[in-house]
């Protein structure tokens, strides 16, 4: 049966393959992401190729009130949102804690946690009076076990880890699944907005091995909405097949 999705941070990576993949599936998509024009054509090309309902919303995701409105202001018909996946965020710089840069650290906390309760917050209560939904939540391994000058971002990371247990247990008596899709290395825009628009050091970050790709996640999301009624799948890491954690990789 056809759902309604809402991806946050569509314009890119994860965000738009999951956005494709539903449409694919024949599934409505909300999309979001503060880039206009990128939403404007993901848009048009999800309607004219996959022949479903696109609904595409520009806010930045750190901004209460953006958030507030932008829900607040979709018709009957679009809040009854089967599906939200927490995807929008970023790593901003990597540095030793003595030398970080504020900035940085503002930016992944106010776009991955707080950025991720706004949209939540509004969203979870449709779901609640529609007595079914599903939230996936996008964490990291970097949630899981930190590494060298990941101090900030990892911690963001394991406060999504955090929060998706939470809302296990707060969903529970409304039958609203709860999954975490923690991924290891990927490459999407990820690597050059955390190394500000270094192309060559985003680039070096996957050489000597194969990184996922942004369709491997797309793929799972997918997957986990899937499943009969009674099953969810809680936690999921997807890490390439040459990396063990975020510190061992196996590089040619
Ligand atoms: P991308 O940089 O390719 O995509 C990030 C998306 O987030 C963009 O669409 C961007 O849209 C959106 N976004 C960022 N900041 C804001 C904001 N303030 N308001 C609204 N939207 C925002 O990265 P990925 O696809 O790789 O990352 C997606 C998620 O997956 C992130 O949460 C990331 O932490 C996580 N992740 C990534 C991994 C990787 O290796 N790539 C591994 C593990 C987890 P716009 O710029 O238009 O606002
Ligand atoms: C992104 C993966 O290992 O670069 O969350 O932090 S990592």
């Amino acid at each position: 049966m056809k759902k309604i999705i809402l991806v946050t941070g569509a314009t890119s990576g994860f965000g738009k393959a999951i956005a494709l993949k539903f449409a694919r599936e024949g599934n409505d998509v909300i999309i979001t992401g503060r880039r206009k024009e990128l939403l404007e054509d993901l848009a048009k090309h999800i309607i004219t190729t996959y022949n479903v309902d696109v609904l595409p919303l520009c806010f930045d995701i750190r901004k209460l009130d953006e958030v507030e409105k932008s829900i607040k202001d979709i018709s009957l018909q679009w809040k009854k949102i089967d599906v939200l996946v927490n995807n929008a965020g970023l790593a901003v710089g990597m540095s030793p804690i003595q030398e970080g840069v504020i900035d940085d650290w503002e930016r992944m906390i106010d776009t991955n946690v707080k950025g991720l309760l706004y949209i939540t917050r509004q969203i979870a209560p449709l779901m609640v009076a529609n007595g079914k939904g599903h939230i996936i939540n996008l964490g990291s391994v970097a949630g899981r076990d930190v590494y060298p000058n990941g101090n900030v971002y990892c911690a963001t990371k394991f406060a999504v880890d955090a929060l998706s247990k939470a809302m296990r247990i707060d969903m529970l008596q409304y039958g609203i699944k709860v999954t975490q899709i923690a991924p290891g290395a990927a490459e999407t825009e990820f690597s050059l907005v955390r190394f500000k628009g270094n192309g060559e050091k985003a680039k070096a970050v996957y050489d000597g091995y194969t990184p996922l790709q942004a369709e491997d996640i797309a793929d799972v999301a997918y997957y986990v909405t899937t499943l009969p009624e009674h099953v969810n799948i809680n936690d999921l890491v997807i890490v390439p097949t040459a990396q063990a954690n975020p510190l061992f990789f196996h590089k040619k």
